[in-house]
């Protein structure tokens, strides 16, 4: 209770303080939004969350140096990453907070607006979700910091994560399996494009039989229960890279676990095929031991989608508040200035310029077709 007390007492005794504070924070955050649409005017969207919050969990605030335990009892996350819930403090009750918030790429940004005890006391949390789902950041107020467990946040895991400026395919463009037990990769039926991005998506899982499962990026030994990343058990150690889905003999990062296992990678295009298959060896010496292959099965499944870019509406809007910068013309030369863009016939994100190149290809094609 004393505690409790101490917490209410500076509360009370900061109350003018965090008003001023939050003043000034106000006006921080309203010159960054408007530096931000400054520079990345129309074309900006919000990121898509990484992560999704799981409850109940418990959030660890510092507060003037003491250590203040709350629990978010419940939480719902729409697909924008805005999130609603409620919880309370452990240690009493009766200070209950209703808790909004929202999760952009592996940002997070909350507040707790006290409903029980203490009524009407905010706080404002702005953090960061690390790799193993735990969250940490800084609090406004009397508090300071906060800290939440790792797996506190799950990895969202979404097919469809083609770059900015691109969209991915309704369709994959191709679609094929992966078998386990094949030392030789697996090549695409089509060719990928030099200079355009690709989304490759792996699902499922496969058995090294009587010892673990493994999906693209992960293995387990007690059925997914726990996983880990590559094997390292004695007399084992195998490195991270063992039993991972490799791309043209390669090793890439599938990003964080799913329990839906299912990864997705995004891919430049080099004009030729791509080739996935199983390592099954020393990831650490990256030798292949083809031996090791004999007990493996099952399969992944393999889609893979282009990212196709977005093509700006003709509107010279898109042209202002700097918008320009981040546009081309259809000769894929940036913009000197805003007049410039505003004249233009045509206008492309950067990075447009094999399309254009292609296009233009088709074109001459087109003509020398009709001459013939
Ligand atoms: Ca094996």
């Amino acid at each position: 209770m004393r505690r409790i007390y101490r917490f209410d007492e500076k509360f009370k005794k900061t109350r003018n303080k965090i008003a001023v504070t939050l003043t000034s924070l106000g006006l921080t955050f309203g010159g960054f939004i408007s530096f931000y649409s400054l520079s990345l005017p129309s074309l900006a969207v919000a990121q898509a969350p990484n992560w999704s919050l799981s409850a109940p969990v418990g959030i660890e605030f510092t507060c003037g140096g003491g250590t203040y335990s709350h629990t978010l009892d419940t939480v719902s996350q729409d697909v924008d990453g805005n999130m609603t819930g409620n919880g309370h403090y452990n240690a009493n009750g009766s200070y209950t907070w209703d808790f909004t918030g929202a999760i952009n790429g592996d940002s997070i940004t909350f507040t707790l607006v006290y409903t029980g005890s203490n009524s009407g006391y905010t706080l404002n949390a702005v953090g960061s979700v690390m790799p193993d789902g735990s969250v940490n950041g800084t609090t406004d107020g009397n508090c300071q910091t906060f800290t939440m467990a790792a797996g506190s946040a799950t990895a969202i895991v979404r097919v469809g994560m083609c770059p900015d400026g691109t969209m991915q395919s309704t369709d994959p463009i191709d679609t094929f399996s992966v078998y386990s037990a094949s030392v030789s990769s697996t090549p695409s039926s089509v060719s990928l494009d030099s200079g355009k991005k690709y989304l490759i998506v792996a699902s499922g899982t496969w058995t090294n039989v009587g010892k673990n499962v493994s999906d693209a990026e992960y293995a387990s030994t007690d059925g997914w229960s726990t996983h880990m990343d590559g094997y390292d058990i004695n007399p084992y150690f195998l490195g991270e890279g063992e039993f991972d889905l490799r791309i043209n003999d390669g090793f890439v990062d599938w990003g964080s676990y799913s329990s839906e296992h299912t990864y997705s990678y995004v891919f430049d295009g080099a004009d030729s095929t791509v080739s996935l298959g199983v390592f099954d060896g020393n990831s650490n010496t990256n030798s292949v031991e083809s031996g090791w292959y004999g007990d493996n099965s099952g399969s992944l499944e393999i889609k893979i989608y282009s990212c196709d870019k977005v093509e700006v509406e003709f509107d010279k809007d898109h042209c202002k508040k700097y918008g320009w910068r981040e546009l081309e013309d259809d000769h894929g030369k940036p913009f000197r200035n805003q007049g410039q863009c505003v004249s233009a016939k045509h206008r492309h994100h950067h990075g447009d310029k094999d399309d254009h190149d292609n296009r233009h290809h088709e074109e001459h094609h087109e003509n020398n077709s009709r001459r013939r």
